[in-house]
């Protein structure tokens, strides 16, 4: 059935787009009310951009979570900020998330406004401005940087939340609500995401690498499923995958000492993937060496077939 104004849906698409590490990801999960996007401490977790469907009796809102925008050097950065600005074309709108517990001192506040210009200057809807993770400073300063972020772009809203704890999400989706178009749903409502069950698990299981593996190792993997296997007379599915680094030297240290590295990844992996899943799972890891893959641009293409 067509919905019409007079039905009052309102639906569109809405991009969620900031710096590295400012929390869009734990946005847009904290919105949905699930895990779809992975979530961690480090910079650059998210490489792809992941699509959220929320909805309403009133709504339908699609969020794609992005990439980090940053200055990106390398291969793999760089296709991860084209698809956080690809995001940007014909959304109805954006939502701009910024981590204020980082320090802003004085003589960076004009760097700081130019960088957020470029990166929204070419963008044409609506625009709100998100400053996240409130619980992690005081009044005064969120004060303060309203004050500077409502000068330096002419934001829809500047909406102070805290996307780990949910405060101020009500007020985001009313503001959302206000700017979304009267249309109908694009998504059938029981779809949470477009991307697949490979994608997803596949994601987990960079998540647990991101938490459990220190310094260059989360940046220099990838996760390949290569054989994915329902048995639904057992209520069992069968998963391989295979972790995928850029040396050597890496491979020794997400398996760890007499594998204990690459059982915890798997443990850990195993038991959101049975929740994403439903279903008892078995999971089998391995680590593999491809020689500087993050600068492959067929292996890219390869991984992003991954979704
Ligand atoms: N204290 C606090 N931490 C947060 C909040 N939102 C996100 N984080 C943390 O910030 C880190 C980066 O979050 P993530 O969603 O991966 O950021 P993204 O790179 O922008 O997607 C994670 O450790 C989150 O737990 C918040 O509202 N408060
Ligand atoms: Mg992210």
């Amino acid at each position: 059935m067509i919905q019409t104004e007079e039905d009052g849906l309102r639906s569109g698409i809405v991009a969620i787009v900031g710096p590295p590490n400012a929390g869009k990801s734990t946005l847009m999960n904290g919105l949905l009310g699930q895990k779809i996007s992975i979530v961690s401490p480090k910079a650059q977790t998210t490489r792809n951009r992941i699509m959220g469907i929320m909805n309403g009796d009133q709504y339908q809102i699609v969020f794609l979570d992005t990439p980090g925008l940053h200055r990106a050097r390398e291969p793999l950065n760089q296709e991860m900020v084209r698809i956080a600005r690809d995001s940007l074309r014909s959304v109805d709108a954006a939502l701009f998330v910024i981590d204020v517990s980082l320090p802003l001192p004085e003589k960076n506040r004009a760097e700081k406004g130019q960088e957020l210009a470029g990166h929204i200057e070419e963008v044409t809807c609506p625009v709100i401005l998100a400053l996240n993770k409130v619980d992690l400073v005081n009044k005064e300063k969120l004060l303060a940087l309203i004050e500077i972020y409502a000068a330096l772009y002419p934001f829809q809203a500047v909406i102070p939340l805290s996307a780990l704890h949910g405060d101020g999400h009500d007020r985001l989706l009313a503001e959302l609500l206000r700017i979304l178009p009267f249309g109908p749903r694009y998504y059938s409502e029981d779809i949470p995401t477009d991307a697949s069950e490979r994608f997803l698990v596949a994601e987990i299981i960079r998540e647990k690498v991101f938490l459990l593996t220190g310094e260059e190792i989360p940046y220099s993997t990838a996760v390949l499923i290569e054989s994915f296997k329902e048995d639904a007379a057992k209520g069992l599915v069968t998963i391989h995958a295979a972790i995928v680094v850029e040396r050597e030297s890496q491979k020794g240290i997400v398996i760890g000492k007499g594998g204990v590295k690459l059982k915890a990844i798997g443990t850990a992996a195993r038991k959101d993937i049975e929740i994403l899943l439903d279903q008892k799972t078995m999971l089998k890891l391995w680590v593999k060496v491809h020689k500087n893959w993050s600068k492959d641009e067929k292996f890219l293409r390869e991984i992003a077939g991954n979704t």
